[in-house]
C-alpha cells in the first residue's frame, strides 16, 4: 500500500492516511487501499480497536480529490461516491471501535471519514467543515447524513449551506468531535482510549457498538430487543464467565479473549 499505513501496537492498530502532498486528499487510489486495509483488520482477531489519523502536521483529510473529480461526469461521479460510501460504511461498520485521531483539517471526505468513526478527538488545530457547495456539488461521502444524526437536522443544514469551517472547539461545543487535546498529545491519548476499551471484553463492546447502530435506525421496541438478543448473546461466551467469575473472586481479568 502506498497511501495507507496500518500499524499494529499490541491490541490495537494505527491506520494512517498518507497523501501529505495532496493533504491527505482522498482519491480513487487511496479508496481502494484503504478497501483493501479494512479486509486486513477484519481478518485480524488480534485488534480490538482501530484508531484513524492523517499524515503530517497539516491534515487529516482534505477531502475527496478535486483534481480527480473536476473533469467527471455523472455516471463517473455516482461510481465515485459509491466506492468512498462503500467504504466509509464498511469502517462505521466494523466490529471493532473506531477512533478518528483528527490532526488538521478534516473537510468534505475528510470531516465525513472522520464521521464514519465511532468517536473523534481533535487537536486543538483541528478543522472541519462540508464546504462541497463552494465547489458547486453536495457532500458525496455521507456528509448530508450522518451530519445531522451527529449534531442535528438544522446545525447540518446550516454547515452544510453556509460550507463554513469551525475549530475544534466549536465542534466540540456541538458535538461534533468528544475531545479536543494539545496537538503535541493527540496521537497518545487516541491510542490511550484505544488500549482502554481494549481492556474490556471485546465481543461486549462489539455488541453494544452494533446494539447502539443497529438501534438508532429503528424504533424502540425494536430497539430494545435487539439489545435483549446481544445481552443474551454474551451469556454463550467465555468473556462472561470469566468477567462476572472474577468479580465474585474480587480479582480483574487479566486479558478477556476474542
Ligand atoms: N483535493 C486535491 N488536492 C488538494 C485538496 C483536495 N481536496 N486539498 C488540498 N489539496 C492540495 C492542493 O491542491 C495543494 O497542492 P499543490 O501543492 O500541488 O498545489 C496541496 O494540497 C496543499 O494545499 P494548499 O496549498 O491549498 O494549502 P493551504 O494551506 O493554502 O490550504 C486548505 C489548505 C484550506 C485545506 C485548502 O487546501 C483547501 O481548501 N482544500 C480543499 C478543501 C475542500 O474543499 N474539500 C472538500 C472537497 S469535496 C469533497 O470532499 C466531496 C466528498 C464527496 C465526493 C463525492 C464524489 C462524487
Amino acid at each position: 500500500m502506498e497511501t495507507i499505513i496500518l500499524q499494529k501496537e499490541e491490541n490495537i492498530a494505527v491506520l494512517t492516511i498518507s497523501r501529505p502532498k495532496a493533504l491527505n486528499a482522498l482519491n480513487t487510489k487511496v479508496l481502494k487501499e484503504l478497501d483493501g486495509a479494512i479486509d486486513e483488520i477484519e481478518n485480524d482477531n488480534e485488534i480490538y480497536a482501530l484508531v484513524i489519523t492523517g499524515d503530517g502536521e497539516k491534515a487529516f483529510v482534505a477531502g475527496a480529490d478535486i483534481a480527480e473529480m473536476k473533469d467527471m461526469n455523472p455516471k463517473e461521479a455516482r461510481n465515485f461516491s459509491i466506492l468512498g460510501n462503500k467504504v466509509f460504511r464498511r469502517i462505521e461498520s466494523l466490529r471493532i471501535p473506531t477512533i478518528a485521531a483528527v490532526n488538521g483539517y478534516a473537510l468534505g471526505g475528510g470531516c465525513e471519514l472522520a464521521m464514519a468513526c465511532d468517536i473523534r478527538i481533535a487537536s486543538e488545530t483541528a478543522k472541519f467543515g462540508q464546504p462541497e457547495v463552494g465547489l458547486g456539488i453536495t457532500p458525496g461521502f455521507g456528509g448530508t447524513q450522518r451530519l445531522s444524526r451527529i449534531v442535528g437536522k438544522s446545525k447540518a443544514k446550516e454547515l452544510i449551506f453556509t460550507g463554513d469551517v469551525i475549530d475544534a472547539n466549536e465542534a466540540l461545543r456541538i458535538g461534533l468531535v468528544n475531545k479536543v487535546v494539545k496537538k503535541e498529545e493527540l496521537i497518545d491519548e487516541a491510542k490511550k482510549l484505544a488500549n482502554k476499551i481494549s481492556q474490556n471484553a471485546p465481543i461486549a463492546v462489539g455488541l453494544a457498538k452494533a446494539a447502539i447502530d443497529r438501534g438508532y435506525q429503528a424504533d424502540i421496541d425494536t430497539a430494545i430487543m435487539y439489545e435483549a438478543e446481544v445481552f443474551s448473546q454474551c451469556f454463550a461466551t467465555e468473556d462472561q464467565k470469566d468477567g462476572m467469575t472474577a468479580f465474585t473472586e474480587k480479582r480483574k481479568v487479566e486479558k478477556f479473549k476474542n
